[in-house]
């Protein structure tokens, strides 16, 4: 209808109609929010997982004996570090980007780090003073997190092998360290087994709930969670299909479900992501005659763990002068140097995108996926269901040289993207060059290098309705050189010529 003439009735139409066309030109209101699909991140797990790299340290007196699995026969004077120092440690860990430090506060053989009253087996009985404390405080200066590490099995303790007698003991040692030691942002509950196990039953959901009590901002690691699960190996390696949402039923404690722990579940209940556990040298304790991996092992240690929607707690061990080594040093500073150089260029940052559509409302737009910003994420308008896929066409402005991709989704609304694919416009052809599942808080995938001005990111198949997207970059990694042979060989190796 148009309104053209100015006759009497006509202006009585437009008087009578006037606030209901204002009415309906002020409903370019805001849209709400989709909504999240279930299971959800808590809060502590969402700055959990924003942390993306712990620094995990075995200490003890282990490293004065050159064992992995102490007896916890051995004296206590045996543990003595000279030149001990926290906050070389803290510093370390800050310097190379790691959000928390964990600390073995007592390992399988009962040595505890901190004088605790419940034991004698103990530094109060080295003379050496509280390094649990020391190491707290040390990351508190630095602006790090603090979290803990308390095996269940105990190899000194004699009550081990009485299930309340034990679980007593376990318990007040646990809330010695709770209590006393400020924040404590994980608990790492190890789940290696112990002679006595069939005697000795562990009251997981009673020590779950007395953790979450007294530390309400911990997440709590196990073999299948609470709050986060074990990623399945200690390689550091996670799986390319990686859901947080899990079913803790599924699992047990002390005898892992591999294949499920890995690969997680996307008919999941609860929200468990994967944490991927791993020694910067090949034992978790120092020993004189190993060394550690280099820079490039670890920057693929990171493709493949943090890069596949886990969080990463590389084990930096101190060695017997209570120390850091220089060359474990040396190495983090060229890694966090090598992840600088590829990750803070995003070849997208000035690109045009165009995405399949928007949902309604300026709150969704395309540009947030270049904010590092969980809660500024692209959504697809509700009516464009999957008889298209999801498709961002990003025109890079001018042609770019380039072998990475780096996708997120805004987790705090639930996982969601269960396939996609990356095209590439070359000679005025599509060319696919990988495909994936999972993406979740971030995924990074390395194929080899291809020089494209225009690529669309596309999205095949989501967890409910639609598929939301946080973050979307294009980096170049220099340093690993993936030949297309290796990318056949890798699960993102579709280095075809398939055309779309
Ligand atoms: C394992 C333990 O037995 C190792 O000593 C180490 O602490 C590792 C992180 O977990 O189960």
């Amino acid at each position: 209808m148009s309104i053209r003439s100015s006759s009497p009735q006509h202006f009585i139409v437009v008087v009578v109609l006037l606030p209901y066309l204002s009415y309906l030109s002020s409903s370019s209101r805001e849209e709400p929010p989709p909504l999240p699909v279930e299971p959800l991140p808590t809060n502590a797990q969402l700055q959990w997982q924003a942390g993306e790299m712990v620094m995990f340290l075995h200490f003890g007196m282990n490293t004065f004996t050159d064992s992995e699995w102490g007896t916890g026969t051995v004296d206590p004077t045996v543990f003595y570090p000279n030149s001990l120092n926290a906050t070389q440690w803290a510093e370390a860990a800050k310097d190379a980007g790691f959000s928390r430090m964990v600390l073995t506060a007592k390992h399988h053989d009962g040595f505890c780090l901190w004088p605790s009253k419940y034991t004698n087996y103990s530094v109060e009985n080295s003379g050496i003073r509280d390094v649990v404390g020391d190491t707290a405080a040390a990351a508190r200066d630095q602006g790090i997190g603090f979290g803990l590490y308390l095996s269940p099995w105990d190899r000194h303790e004699e009550c081990y092998g009485n299930s309340k007698e034990y679980n007593e003991f376990y318990l007040g040692q646990m809330s010695e360290l709770l209590e006393s030691y400020g924040e404590i942002t994980e608990v790492f509950l190890d789940g290696a087994p112990g002679k006595n196990l069939t005697t000795t039953k562990y009251y997981f959901p009673c020590w779950f709930d007395f953790i979450h009590q007294l530390q309400p901002n911990a997440v709590i690691f196990s073999d299948s969670g609470p709050d986060s699960r074990w990623v399945g190996d200690e390689a550091g390696f996670a799986g390319p299909t990686c859901w947080s949402p899990f079913n803790i039923s599924l699992d047990m404690i002390g005898n892992t479900n591999f294949d499920y722990s890995t690969g997680g579940d996307p008919k999941g209940r609860n929200w468990v992501p994967a944490e991927c556990d791993v020694s910067i040298r090949s034992g978790w304790f120092w020993h004189s005659d190993e060394h550690p991996k280099s820079a490039m092992e670890l920057l693929d240690i990171y493709y493949k763990s943090i890069g596949r929607n886990c969080l990463l707690i590389l084990n930096v061990p101190p060695n017997s002068s209570g120390l850091i080594a220089d060359e474990d040093l040396q190495v983090l500073h060229e890694f966090t140097k090598i992840r600088h150089s590829i990750f803070d260029i995003n070849f997208a940052k000035d690109a045009v995108f165009s995405p399949s559509s928007t949902r309604r409302g300026g709150g969704f737009k395309i540009s947030n996926v270049l904010q590092k910003d969980l809660r500024s994420y692209w959504a697809p308008a509700e009516n464009q269901q999957q008889s298209s896929f999801w498709e961002i066409h990003v025109d890079l402005q001018k042609p770019m040289v380039f072998n990475v991709l780096h996708v997120g989704e805004p987790i705090q609304m639930g996982q969601r993207i269960s396939k996609f694919r990356l095209d590439v416009l070359i000679e005025d052809e599509w060319h696919t060059i990988l495909v994936g599942t999972t993406v979740g808080y971030k995924r990074l995938l390395l194929f080899p290098k291809v020089e494209a001005r225009c690529i669309k990111f596309i999205i095949g198949e989501s967890r409910a309705d639609y598929p939301l997207l946080s973050y979307l970059a294009i980096h170049l990694d220099e340093f690993s050189d993936l030949s297309v042979e290796d990318a056949g060989r890798t699960e993102i190796g579709l280095a075809d010529s398939r055309r779309r």
